[in-house]
């Protein structure tokens, strides 16, 4: 068997407006569009990956939160309707989503070997977090390729950013060892934004482009230097870095997903290209494409 591999990186953030400005048929909201500059960053990135052939989208999501240990979803098939808790007005969304179990089942029995505490989800009422769905969506609108969906353990809010970074970084190198192992091409997915300080009262309609900015000068200078940061390759850089734009930027990077993927792709020194940058409610969001197939093995 071929060996597995990472064919590309994703920075890929889940607000859900960007879904609800979409407007696609699996969503009850309508809206008048909005976060335009997002939406044809995503175009771009959709642009760049339909030129690479992979088999599964093996994604991190800091909204499917779970305290004791990293967790793994072990059922097949997905399906419900899944209701965003903080923006219902926006995010109504149906959802029938494959899982790749075996995938799932290998980066879980390698963390498991390498001294992680992980579990495998299997309860069938399971509820896919918004985030999820809403990266996935966006970089693939067809649905057609089965997900590993891995959870976000918090080790920020239970100890320190540099505890979550330990873990994640352990998780990144037991993610690549059974990707290796699989056979399998994979899209890795860190679903997160940059700088997350969001604004506390919604305009109406929410999509009114006129009021939606960076919410302040501070966060605007930490998403410039990540995205400068992320385009030199300077990976170890933003690992090294990463404690003190969690807690300044108040970044969602907190839920793990950044340093996993860096992690996971072998801290890369190649750069990766930024296809879009915008603000939602205040909040940074880059959309970012570690183009590792074009990289070669040495
Ligand atoms: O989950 C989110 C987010 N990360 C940023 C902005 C707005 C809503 O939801
Ligand atoms: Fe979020």
């Amino acid at each position: 068997m071929a060996k597995g591999s990472i064919v590309a990186g994703c920075l890929a953030p889940h607000p859900p407006h960007l879904v609800y400005a979409d407007n696609p048929p699996q969503n009850e909201p309508e809206s008048e569009g909005g976060w335009e500059q997002l939406r044809w960053g995503y175009d771009r990135l959709r642009e760049s990956l339909s030129k690479v052939d992979y088999d599964v989208i093996v994604i991190l999501s800091p909204h499917w939160q779970t305290y004791v240990g990293t967790h793994f979803i072990g059922l097949p098939q997905c399906t419900s309707k899944s209701v965003d808790p903080v923006f219902p007005n926006l995010f109504r969304f149906d959802y029938d989503i494959e899982i790749d179990v075996e995938l799932a089942r290998a980066i879980h029995d390698q963390a498991k070997s390498d001294g992680m505490s992980v579990k495998m989800m299997e309860n069938p009422d399971f509820r896919v977090d918004y985030g999820t769905i809403v990266s996935c969506h966006m970089l693939r609108p067809e649905w057609d390729k089965p997900i590993v969906s891995i959870s976000s353990n918090r080790g920020m809010d239970y100890y320190s950013p540099e505890v979550m970074q330990e873990m994640m970084l352990e998780l990144g190198r037991a993610t690549s060892k059974a990707i290796e192992a699989s056979g399998k091409r994979c899209l890795l997915v860190a679903s997160n934004s940059l700088s997350h300080r969001h604004f506390t009262t919604e305009t109406n309609p929410p999509e009114d482009m006129s009021k939606e900015h960076i919410t302040s000068h501070a966060m605007h200078l930490w998403d410039m230097r990540m995205i400068e940061l992320m385009r030199a390759g300077k990976s170890q850089q933003i690992l090294d870095e990463m404690p003190e734009f969690c807690e300044q930027a108040i970044s969602e990077a907190d839920g793990g997903a950044f340093s996993w993927i860096l992690s996971a792709m072998g801290v890369p020194e190649e750069p990766a290209i930024l296809h879009g940058y915008g603000t939602i409610i205040g909040t940074g969001n880059a959309i970012m494409e570690w183009p590792c197939h074009e990289w070669g093995d040495d």
